[in-house]
C-alpha cells in the first residue's frame, strides 16, 4: 500500500516542521472556521490546553457566540466576539479550516494583514494550504484525531481535559462513529482518549440525549416539508427565519439536521438549503463514494470534504437555489 506509506512520511515530515514552529513561538492566537462546530470547537479548546502545558501561552478566538451545546467545554481565556490587540501574539494556529477565507479573524482583519507566522493543522482534501507550516491529512475522520496523533509524535501530554475536547471533536465529525469517514485509526485515536481520561459518557450524554423541545419541533417540521427528487435518491430541504421563529429554534439548532435527514432508506444525497436574508447556504451530504457531492460543492463556490461539503451564495431566489442543485445533483447521479 504505496499511498499510506506516503501519508505516513508526509505527515511526520510536517509534524517535524511543526514542532520547530511550536518550539519557536511564546504566544499564540487561535482561530478555526466561521460557524464553529464540535471539531472546530474541540480542537481549539484541546490546542489551547495541550500548548499551555507545553508553556505556550494561547488565546482561543472567536468570532461569534459559542453554540450552546459547547459551553460547557470552554477554557480560560477564551475570546467571542470582541476586537482583540494582536500585537502580543508571535503566531497564528488555524484548526479545522480549509483555507484563509473561512477563518474567523478579529473584525476588519484579513489573513493577510495579520501577518503572523501561521500554522494551519486541517483534515479537509480541499485545504489550500495556506499556513507557512502545514499539517493536513485527509485521512484523519476530525481534526481533533489529527492532534491526537500529533500530540502523540510530539511527545506532548494530553490531560484528561484535552483528551475530552479531542473526543468530542471525533465523535461529532464521526456523527458517533457513524459516518464513512471513521477508520480504525479513529477508533484507536478514542480508545488511547479514553483510557487518558476523556469523559466520552459525558460527550455523548452532552452531543446526542440532550436535545431541546425546540429542535425535536424544528425537526418535525423539517420531515413534514421535506422535497424529494430523482426517485428518492435526493432528499433537500429548505430552513427559513420564519420557520425556525414558528418552532422557537436557534440557527445553531439546524445545524446537524441534515444527518437526521440522512438516514432515511434509499436517499443518496441530501441537501439542506438555509436563507437567511441576502445569504443562501448549501449543506450538502452524500451517503455514496461514488456520488463526491463536493463536486456540486465548489460548482456553487464552496468546499469542504468528498461526501460532506457546502457553499454560500448571495442574492439567489429559493427557486434558483434548487433549479440550480436539482440541475447538478442530476448529472452527478446520472453518471
Ligand atoms: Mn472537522
Amino acid at each position: 500500500m504505496r499511498t499510506v506509506t506516503h501519508n505516513h512520511e508526509t505527515l511526520d515530515h510536517d509534524v517535524e516542521q511543526a514542532r520547530d514552529w511550536f518550539r519557536g513561538r511564546r504566544n499564540l492566537l487561535i482561530a478555526t472556521h466561521l460557524r464553529p462546530d464540535g471539531d472546530a470547537l474541540g480542537s481549539v479548546f484541546a490546542s489551547t490546553d495541550c500548548l499551555r502545558d507545553e508553556g505556550i501561552d494561547c488565546t482561543p478566538y472567536f468570532t461569534e457566540p459559542l453554540p450552546d451545546d459547547f459551553q460547557n467545554y470552554t477554557v480560560s481565556g477564551t475570546v467571542c466576539e470582541e476586537d482583540i490587540d494582536l500585537a502580543p501574539f508571535d503566531g497564528l494556529l488555524c484548526l479545522d479550516c480549509a483555507n484563509e477565507n473561512r477563518l474567523a479573524l478579529p473584525p476588519n482583519r484579513s489573513f493577510d494583514d495579520i501577518a503572523l507566522p501561521c500554522c494551519n493543522i486541517d483534515h479537509h482534501i480541499d485545504n489550500s494550504r495556506f499556513g507557512h507550516v502545514n499539517v493536513v491529512h485527509a485521512e484523519s475522520a476530525s481534526t481533533t484525531e489529527l492532534l491526537a496523533t500529533m500530540f502523540g509524535k510530539l511527545g506532548y501530554p494530553v490531560s484528561p481535559a484535552a483528551a475530552t475536547s479531542l473526543i468530542l471533536g471525533l465523535v461529532m465529525d464521526t456523527g458517533g462513529f457513524r459516518f464513512n469517514n471513521t477508520t480504525a485509526a479513529s477508533f484507536r485515536c478514542a480508545a488511547d482518549l479514553v483510557d487518558g481520561g476523556a469523559d466520552y459518557t459525558r460527550v455523548m450524554h452532552s452531543m446526542f440525549f440532550n436535545e431541546p423541545m425546540e429542535r425535536l419541533r424544528l425537526k418535525s417540521e423539517v420531515f413534514k416539508n421535506l422535497k424529494f427528487a430523482f426517485d428518492g435518491r435526493f432528499v433537500y430541504f429548505s430552513l427559513t427565519p420564519d420557520l425556525l421563529e414558528r418552532c422557537g429554534a436557534t440557527v445553531e439548532m439546524a445545524e446537524d439536521l441534515i444527518d437526521s435527514v440522512r438516514v432515511i432508506r434509499g436517499v443518496e444525497i441530501t441537501c439542506r438549503v438555509q436563507q437567511v436574508d441576502d445569504v443562501t447556504r448549501f449543506s450538502l451530504r452524500s451517503q455514496n463514494p461514488d456520488l463526491p457531492i463536493l463536486e456540486i460543492a465548489h460548482k456553487l463556490g464552496g468546499g469542504g470534504h468528498l461526501l460532506a461539503a457546502g457553499a454560500t451564495q448571495t442574492s439567489v431566489t429559493f427557486e434558483e437555489a434548487e433549479a440550480q442543485l436539482l440541475d447538478y445533483v442530476g448529472e452527478l447521479l446520472a453518471r
